[in-house]
C-alpha cells in the first residue's frame, strides 16, 4: 500500500508539497536543512504520526512523536514568585572616571573599561502572563559580567521598600498576589488582602506613597530611575569602607503615563514596555543610564536621621548628593527570550571583590532566597553554566556533577589541598586578589528583634508627598481612592486614611472624600512622633525631572486618503531632528495615497493603533477622510483619549468634525495645536516637549 501520494499547491507566494489528506508539507534542500530528531536523525514526515492502517490508531513505536510531544511538555519551568513578567537586553557599562579610591571593584578602575551587561527590567505581582502597565513597581535587575565575576545590582525603580525584615517578604507577596481562595484578581494590588495587609504594617506606609505615586506606572522602561535600595559597602585596595546607595538615571528623563491611559494601554497592547525596549534598541536608539553613587561614611551614618540600613527609608539626594560615575547603554535584544530573559538567574550575593554587603536585614535574608529560588526555578545547582549566567573571566573551581553538568573540569584533581601541584593540581587561593568580607566590628546578644531605630514610619512618607508636584499629589489621593474603592471591607478603607492622617492631612481629607468615608477615623497611633521638619527632596518629582523635550518618544498620524504630503513629509523631519519617532495610523493597515498620489505605507490600523500608545497625536486627515471616520467609535476614542490624556494634539482644519465628535472642539487649548502647512510641524514638535499640557487636567478630572 503507498502510504501517500502527494502532489503541489500553490498558496500565493508560496508552492508547497500536498498530502492525500490535504495536510502541507515542506522540504528540505538547498540551504534549507534537514529536520532531525533530538538524535539527530533524519524526519521524513513531520505532519502525521505513524498509524496502523489509513484511519487507525497511533503506534506507540513512533518515536519521533513520543519525543516531541514529550519535549513540548516539558517546555515551561516554573515561574518567579515575584518579578515572573519580564523584560532583558544586553548592553554594556562604563565607568567615567577611575574609583580607585573608593573601591577596587574591577570594573571601576579604568575609564572607558566596557563591562557586559544583562538587564532584565520586571512587574512584581503579576503572572508571566499579565500586562505590562499593571500599577507595580518594576525590577530593574542588572547584571555586570566583571574581570572578576559576574555582581548582580537587583533592584527596583523605587528606593524604598514594604518591609524592614526579610522574614515579612512572604506575607507582604502573598497578601499583594491574587487571593488564594478566588485566584485573583491578576497583576493589581486593589484588592482586600493587599490593603489589610499594608495598614497593619506601618512601615510600608513610604513604599505605599510611591506605589500610588506615577512611579508605578511608567511609560517606557527607558524612562524610570533604578536603585540599589539597601546600603551596601564600597571597599578599597587599602581596605577602607565607604557606604553607598546605587542609583540609575535614565538619560531620557522620567515618565509616566496617566491612569486611565494605563488601563487602556492594557487592553490595547498588553506587551506596551517589552515591545518600546524591543523597538528602541532595534531601531538603533540605545537607551542608556547613568550610574550614581550616594556615598557615605560611619560618621554621616550615625548622625542621619534614620538607620541607613532601614529598606524603607532614602537618603535625600540633597543631603548626599549622587555622583554620576560611568553609563550603562543596551544596545542588543536577547536572540531567544527563554535561553536569556526567562533562565537568567540574579541572586543578591553574587558580589565581587571591592563590593560588599551591609546588615541591612532585607539584604541579609535576600541573600539565601535568590540562590534557593534559581534552584527550584532552574532545577540544577549547574544553572550558573547556561551561558546567561555564566561569568565572562576565566572561573575554576572544584563543584561537579549533578543535574545537567555540562562544564566538567578534566584532570584529575577534585580537591584541595592536593599534592598533584601545577596545573594538574588544579586552582588554589589567592589571600591577595581574592574575595574578603569587611571585618566589620560585629558582637551582641542573639535577639528576634527589630531595631528601635526602624520604628519611624510616616516622616519620610510625608517628605515624599511633599516633594511632589501638585498634580502628581493629586494623582497619589486619586491612586488612593481608586485602590481603596475596589477594597469591599470598609474598615480597611477607614484604616488606611487613619495612617494618611500622619502623612498630610490634606491628602488624607482628599482619599476620605474621593472614597465618600462617612467620619474622618482618628489618625493611626505611630510608633514614633511624625517629624514635620524634613525639608522637601525636588529630586523626588516626575514631573520636576521630565526631559523637556520630545526626544525618544512617538507620535501617532492619524492619515487618510489625501493626507497633506508636505506637512506629512516635514513633520517626520521635525521629529527625526529631535530623535522621536512618527508612526501612522490609518482606517486599513496596507497605507493611503496622499494628495501628491504617492503611496505611503501605514504603520497601524486605526483600532489596533489608538492614541494611548504615543506620547502626541496629529490628526491629518482630508475632508473625505474626516467623513469616513467621523462616526467611528475608535476614531472618537483616538481624539478623546488623547485630550483627556492631556497629551499635545496637531490638527489640520480637515480634521474639526473629528474634534467635534470626540467632545472637544469646545476645549481647544494651548496643547491642541493646529497645522496649516509643512511649515508649523517644526514648531509643533517643539511644543510637545513637555510630553503633557498639564494645566487641562483640572478641566477633564474632576472626581
Ligand atoms: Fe526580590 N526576589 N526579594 N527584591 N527581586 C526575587 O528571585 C526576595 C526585594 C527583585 O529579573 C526572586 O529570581 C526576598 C527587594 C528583582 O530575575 C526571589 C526579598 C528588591 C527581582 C526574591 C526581596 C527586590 C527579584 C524571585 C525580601 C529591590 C527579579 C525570582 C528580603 C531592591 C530579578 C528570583 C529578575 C526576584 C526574593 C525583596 C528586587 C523569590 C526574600 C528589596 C528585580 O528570590
Amino acid at each position: 500500500m503507498v502510504p501517500n501520494s502527494p502532489s503541489t499547491a500553490s498558496y500565493a507566494d508560496q508552492t508547497v508539497t500536498r498530502g492525500e489528506g490535504g495536510e502541507t508539507h515542506q522540504h528540505a534542500g538547498g540551504e534549507v536543512p534537514v529536520l532531525t530528531t533530538q538524535q539527530g536523525v533524519p524526519v521524513a514526515d513531520d505532519q502525521n504520526s505513524l498509524r496502523i492502517g489509513r484511519r487507525g490508531p497511533t503506534a506507540l513505536e513512533d518515536f519521533h512523536f513520543r519525543e516531541k510531544i514529550f519535549h513540548f511538555d516539558h517546555e515551561r519551568i516554573p515561574e518567579r514568585v515575584v518579578h515572573a513578567r519580564g523584560f532583558g537586553a544586553h548592553g554594556f557599562f562604563e565607568p567615567y572616571e577611575s574609583l580607585a579610591d573608593i573601591t577596587k571593584a574591577d570594573l571601576f578602575q579604568r575609564p572607558g573599561d566596557k563591562t557586559p551587561a544583562f538587564v532584565r527590567f520586571s512587574t512584581v505581582a503579576g503572572s508571566k502572563g499579565s500586562s505590562d502597565l499593571a500599577r507595580d513597581v518594576r525590577g530593574f535587575a542588572v547584571k555586570l559580567y566583571t574581570q572578576q565575576g559576574n555582581w548582580d545590582l537587583v533592584g527596583n525603580n523605587i528606593p524604598v521598600f514594604f518591609i524592614q525584615d526579610a522574614i515579612k517578604f512572604p506575607d507582604i507577596i502573598h497578601a499583594a498576589k491574587e487571593e488564594p481562595d478566588r485566584g485573583f484578581p491578576q497583576a493589581q494590588t486593589a484588592h482586600d488582602n493587599f490593603w489589610d495587609f499594608i495598614s497593619l504594617n506601618p512601615e510600608s506606609m513610604h513604599m505605599a506613597l510611591w506605589i500610588m505615586s506615577d512611579r508605578t506606572i511608567p511609560r517606557s522602561f527607558r524612562f524610570m530611575e533604578g536603585f540599589g535600595v539597601h546600603t551596601f559597602r564600597l571597599i578599597n585596595a587599602a581596605g577602607k569602607s565607604t557606604f553607598v546607595k546605587f542609583h540609575w538615571k535614565p538619560k531620557l528623563g522620567l515618565q509616566s503615563v496617566v491612569w486611565n491611559e494605563a488601563l487602556k494601554i492594557n487592553g490595547a497592547d498588553p506587551d506596551f514596555h517589552r515591545r518600546d525596549l524591543w523597538d528602541a534598541i532595534q531601531s538603533g536608539n540605545f537607551p542608556e543610564w547613568e550610574l550614581g553613587l550616594q556615598l557615605f561614611d560611619e560618621v554621616f551614618a550615625e548622625q542621619f536621621a534614620f538607620d541607613v540600613l532601614d529598606a524603607t527609608k532614602i537618603v535625600p539626594e540633597e543631603q548626599v548628593p549622587v555622583r554620576r560615575v560611568g553609563r550603562l547603554v543596551l544596545d542588543r535584544c536577547v536572540d531567544n527570550f527563554f535561553a536569556e530573559t526567562e533562565q537568567v538567574a540574579f541572586c543578591t550575593q553574587n558580589i565581587v571583590p571591592g563590593i560588599d554587603f551591609s546588615n541591612d536585614p532585607l539584604l541579609q535574608g535576600r541573600n539565601f532566597s535568590y540562590l534557593d529560588t534559581q534552584l527550584k526555578r532552574l532545577g540544577s545547582p549547574n544553572f550558573t553554566y547556561l551561558p546567561i549566567n555564566a561569568p565572562k573571566c576565566p572561573f575554576h573551581h572544584f563543584q561537579q556533577d549533578g543535574h545537567m553538568a555540562f562544564h566538567n573540569p578534566k584532570g584529575r584533581a577534585n580537591y584541595e589541598p592536593n599534592s598533584w601541584g601545577g596545573a594538574a593540581g588544579g586552582p588554589r587561593e589567592a589571600p591577595d586578589a581574592g574575595f574578603t568580607s569587611y571585618p566589620s566590628e560585629e558582637e551582641g546578644p542573639k535577639l528576634r528583634i527589630r531595631a528601635e531605630t526602624f520604628a519611624d514610619h510616616y516622616s519620610q512618607a510625608r517628605q515624599f508627598y511633599l516633594s511632589q508636584a501638585e498634580i502628581e499629589q493629586r494623582h497619589i489621593a486619586a491612586a488612593f481612592t481608586f485602590e481603596l474603592s475596589k477594597v469591599e471591607t470598609p474598615a480597611i478603607r477607614a484604616r488606611m486614611v487613619a495612617h494618611l492622617l500622619n502623612v498630610d492631612e490634606v491628602l488624607a481629607k482628599a482619599v476620605a472624600e474621593g472614597l465618600r468615608l462617612k467620619a474622618m477615623p482618628a489618625p493611626a497611633e505611630p510608633a514614633r512622633p511624625v517629624d514635620k521638619s524634613l525639608k522637601p527632596s525636588p529630586a523626588l518629582s516626575i514631573v520636576g525631572n521630565g526631559p523637556q523635550s520630545f526626544k525618544g518618544r512617538k507620535l501617532g498620524a492619524l492619515v487618510t486618503d489625501g493626507v497633506d504630503a508636505g506637512l506629512l513629509t516635514g513633520l517626520k523631519a521635525a521629529l527625526e531632528a529631535e530623535g522621536a519617532l512618527l508612526k501612522l495610523v490609518a482606517p486599513m493597515v496596507g497605507g493611503v495615497t496622499a494628495s501628491d498620489g504617492a503611496w505611503i505605507d501605514a504603520d497601524e490600523k486605526i483600532d489596533g493603533g489608538p492614541s494611548v500608545v504615543f506620547d502626541a497625536v496629529a490628526l491629518l486627515v482630508s475632508d473625505d477622510g474626516a467623513k469616513l471616520l467621523a462616526d467611528e467609535a475608535t476614531v472618537r476614542d483616538f481624539v478623546a483619549d488623547a485630550f483627556a490624556h492631556l497629551k499635545f494634539i496637531g490638527y489640520v482644519p480637515a480634521a474639526l468634525p473629528l474634534l467635534e465628535k470626540a467632545g472637544v472642539a469646545a476645549a481647544l487649548d494651548a496643547g491642541t495645536i493646529e497645522l496649516k502647512a509643512a511649515a508649523d510641524a517644526a514648531g509643533f514638535v517643539k511644543s510637545c516637549a513637555p510630553l503633557r499640557l498639564w494645566a487641562r487636567e483640572a478641566k477633564v478630572k474632576r472626581v
